[in-house]
């Protein structure tokens, strides 16, 4: 999956709006992946991804490989119970709920058995994510939508407050500092850390609350950089360590979070700043 790939896939571009380029922007910026190599996608049909498949080839039998897995039909803990009984052992890192599948590191036995059995219905490579910095403006349309349609994210009736009510954007990334003067309020409805697991609001990198104010900043600190729908309540995913990387099936379970948890915070939209190397097709389990 490239960068642009994500933003068409999940609409982000419609919330980014002008950059506003800090140092916490640069930092984000200078772990950028490098140049793509090779297509996430399975042209061959073998259930192995291209990507995976060329490591494969690299591999020791029992040398271990970070993979996302993906069933054939629904039931994730009943299909992992059947594939460990015919492959043995592993230990999962992500089991998906709104997917059938999981995230886990499986030995390349493990992975050209599992390749085999009737229910796996595909197997990637977990290629690691990076914070991505967009550099959208005036054309994408969301200053003419805020003047011309008062366009502002708030939906609940005040302006000042947030809830579940207001247009809610998950931002999948680094955390939200939930006390910067600009998304502070109680902005930040919802939290969940896949890198921590703490249970209040942080951002140890800057990134993602360097994105949520792009979206949705208020507009306080500096009125030129108030966010696109400033009116509107956000939900902090983080799937991005300190240094603003972390890997696919990571990101997968934010989505598959955000799905099950939609109605919970009323959320509407998903932002995912994110890139890596290689470009998928629209078959890899985060698509
Ligand atoms: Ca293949
Ligand atoms: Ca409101
Ligand atoms: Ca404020």
């Amino acid at each position: 999956m490239g960068y642009g790939s994500l933003v068409l896939l999940f609409g982000a571009s419609l919330l980014l709006g002008p950059a506003a380029w800090g140092a916490e922007a640069k930092k984000a910026v200078e772990a950028k992946p490098q140049a793509a190599t090779v297509a996430i996608a399975d042209h061959n049909k073998n259930k192995l991804f291209d990507n995976l498949e060329q490591r494969l080839q690299a591999a020791r039998d029992d040398e271990r490989l970070p993979v996302i897995v993906l069933f054939g039909e629904a039931d994730t803990a009943r299909h992992l119970e059947e594939l460990k009984r015919h492959v043995g052992p592993f230990s999962v890192k992500h089991a998906y709920g709104a997917l059938s599948g999981f995230a886990a590191e499986l030995t390349k036995r493990q992975i050209e058995l599992a390749a085999k059995l009737p229910f796996i219905k595909q197997i990637e490579y977990d290629e690691p994510v990076y914070a991505a910095m967009q550099t959208a403006s005036s054309w994408y349309g969301t200053t003419k939508a805020r003047q011309d349609f008062g366009v502002d994210g708030n939906r609940d009736g005040n302006p000042l407050s947030y809830s579940k009510n207001d247009v809610v954007v998950a931002v999948i990334d680094t955390g939200i500092d939930a006390g910067h003067v600009d998304l502070d309020g109680g902005k930040v409805i919802g939290w969940k850390d896949f890198v921590n697991n703490r249970t209040a609001p942080y951002d140890d990198n800057g990134h993602g609350t360097h994105v949520a104010g792009i979206i949705a900043g208020e507009g306080q600190a500096d009125s030129r950089y108030k966010g696109v729908v400033p009116g509107a309540a956000l939900v902090g995913v983080k799937v991005l360590n300190a240094s603003g990387s972390g890997s696919m099936s990571t990101v997968t379970a934010a989505i598959d979070w955000c799905i099950q948890n939609k109605d919970v915070y009323g959320i509407r939209v998903l932002n995912l700043s994110l890139g890596t190397s290689g470009s998928s097709d629209g078959t890899d389990a985060t698509s």
